[in-house]
């Protein structure tokens, strides 16, 4: 089904609360059901890629409850977990099944985990490698680059290992797996990536190391306790609403309770850069930290984004690149090439889609360079399958001339459940 959306300049209005962060939702599934006793879950995110979480432990036995955005999950222990007789069907999620190679590894069963188009295209080596150097078994097409995966759960040994490439599902699958493995885990990471998986190990109880030179360390054997994880919102999702607000005119939005971990507020430094009237109050703070934003439409410059940054603002990239259209000057992304392997290649699909509305926009190999401000005009845009690209192509609408209309907008419900009324709702 196609969704059409018209403007004429449209001013955004109110307050949102963003759904509960995909990250630290898919995490706290996973803890929970690897911990002994009832873990409860509040704020989680009713997004198709944590159901599909919710849905793979399930056909592990794990016993899930969920009511409205509340989730119960009582487990007896991840020892207690049963061998699936179905596929482990991860849908569109590249967070469950990276991270759940590194669960099943460890276990004494045999499981298949497999998803969707867009998963089946994903590199999985980079997980597999560090986890056969543990002593994993897993087998798949092209020596286990691409889903269906199958896992022969076996006994895991802790390893020492170097990232090759700055990717938090790469160190978290490798921590997952180092909790039940013989002898002491140490990670190394190129450039420091969101740390959801480091916190949370220590809010169910586990013990790990940051080292001076930033490297982890976690000894295996350990056994996690039963928490509660309250989940805040997410920044990712909040960064399309930040975008919305920002290339309309006379707008303030104000944004409740978004999760504001350093590893990922990337895109508050940038908007900052580019000149944004923005006000930041942080909230109490319970395991993750979290905030209050206003944010006014703006005046926004060009800059030029790379290095350490990327990992801190990755999945904000595509809204980053719309909201250089309307900025004065020249936006250069680089280092940013991993966003060629996310749900689909996100260099590629920014620049075709935002150059069918008149932006001048150009790929490179690692990013791309927009030069501003120009006019967007109505186009026929495609998601790719690709929430992001799905709520680019959105908030695009908010400034363009003439009619969008989006090819697939169900996709946005991977990570944002109504994004498009939220939005519109905000307008007077
Ligand atoms: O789960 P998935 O599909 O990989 O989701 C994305 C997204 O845009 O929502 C990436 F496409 O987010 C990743 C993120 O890019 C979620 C994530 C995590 O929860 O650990 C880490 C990042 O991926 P990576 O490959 O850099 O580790």
């Amino acid at each position: 089904m196609t969704l059409t959306l018209s403007y004429s300049n449209p001013s955004l209005k109110g307050t949102i609360q963003v759904p509960g962060d995909k990250s630290i939702s898919h995490r706290a599934i996973m803890f929970g059901s690897m911990a002994a006793g009832t873990t409860t879950v509040e704020g989680f995110l009713l997004g198709d890629d944590c159901l599909s979480t919710i849905s793979c432990f399930r056909k592990l036995g794990v016993d899930i409850e969920l009511t409205g955005k509340s989730v119960t999950i009582k487990s007896a222990g991840e020892e207690s977990w049963q061998e699936p007789s179905e596929v482990l069907d991860t849908g569109n999620s590249g967070t469950t099944t990276r991270l759940m190679l590194g669960l099943l590894a460890g276990t004494s069963f045999h499981s298949v985990m497999a998803g969707d188009e867009s998963i089946a295209k994903r590199p999985m080596k980079r997980i597999i490698n560090p986890l056969r150097e543990m002593g994993a078994d897993i087998r798949g097409r092209q020596d286990g680059q691409y889903t269906p995966l199958a896992i022969q759960g076996t006994k895991l040994q802790a390893i020492n290992y170097t990232l090759p490439v700055a990717s938090a599902q790469v160190k978290s699958a490798i921590l997952l797996a180092a909790l039940k493995a013989e002898g002491k885990t140490v990670i190394t990471e190129p450039v420091p990536t969101r740390d959801h998986t480091e916190i949370m190990l220590e809010h169910f109880g586990a013990t790990l190391t940051k080292r001076n030179d930033g490297a982890i360390e976690l000894e295996g054997g350990q056994k996690l306790k039963a928490a509660h994880v309250q989940v805040p919102g997410d920044i990712s999702s909040a960064a399309f609403m930040i975008g919305a607000a920002l290339i309309t005119e006379q707008s303030e939005v104000l944004l409740t309770n978004v999760g504001s971990n350093p590893t990922r507020t990337g895109i508050l430094d940038v908007i900052k850069q580019m000149g944004a009237d923005v006000d930041w109050t942080e909230r109490a703070v319970e395991g993750e930290p979290s905030a209050d934003l206003t944010i006014r439409s703006s005046k926004l410059k060009g800059i030029e984004i790379g290095g350490e940054l990327i990992p801190r603002l990755i999945d904000e990239i595509p809204l980053i690149a719309l909201i250089a259209t309307q900025a004065h000057g020249t936006t250069i992304i680089k280092d940013a090439e991993e966003l060629r392997v996310k749900e689909t290649d996100r260099i590629a699909a920014v620049v075709a889609e935002l150059s069918k509305m008149g932006a001048d926009i150009t790929a490179t190999d690692d990013g791309m360079v927009i030069n501003g401000p120009t006019a967007l005009n109505g186009a026929d845009m495609k998601t790719y399958g690709d929430h992001r690209l799905g709520m680019m192509a959105a908030v695009a609408a908010l400034a363009a001339e003439g009619e969008v209309h989006i090819d697939d907008p169900d996709c946005i419900a991977v990570s944002f459940p109504n994004f498009v009324e939220q939005m519109n709702s905000l307008i007077n």
